[in-house]
């Protein structure tokens, strides 16, 4: 890659980044408590899931919908409160991806596309997880 290249590119990942960390932790959605399977949409576009900020009970089900209407391929990884891995899916453009996951215990349960950079640039998300 040419020098001039690579300034381009610098400068378009740096107005990206600010325009995402201006955007943050915005869309809250709240899963309703109770029993039963539960099911969430969410929307991936470059480089933002929506909503990125959900609130869950411990012991829900939540199916989720993960649909990529971006131009170019992400990833869906979800961990636990103690960092562990629960589930890492790709998802491919134009499709939808269905997860099902278990919130089993309170606390924090962070989720990001594992692409290179990509995370960096705002595409992630947590799912709070209270008690019932
Ligand atoms: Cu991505």
């Amino acid at each position: 890659m040419s020098n001039r290249l690579v300034r381009r590119w610098w400068r378009y990942l740096v107005v990206l980044a600010l325009l995402q960390a201006c955007a943050g932790l915005q869309q809250q959605l709240a899963i309703s408590p109770g029993d039963g399977e539960k099911v969430l949409k969410i929307k991936t576009s470059s480089f933002r899931f929506e909503p990125n900020n959900i609130r869950a009970y411990e012991g829900d089900i939540v199916l989720l919908k993960i649909d990529n209407v971006s131009g170019s391929g992400h990833n869906f990884t979800l961990r636990d409160p103690e960092g562990h891995v629960l589930q890492s899916v790709d998802l491919p453009v134009g499709k939808i991806v269905e997860v099902r996951i278990t919130l089993g215990k309170k606390g924090e349960y962070d989720f990001y596309c594992d692409k290179p950079f990509h995370s960096a640039f705002g595409m992630k998300g947590r799912i709070e997880v209270g008690e019932r």
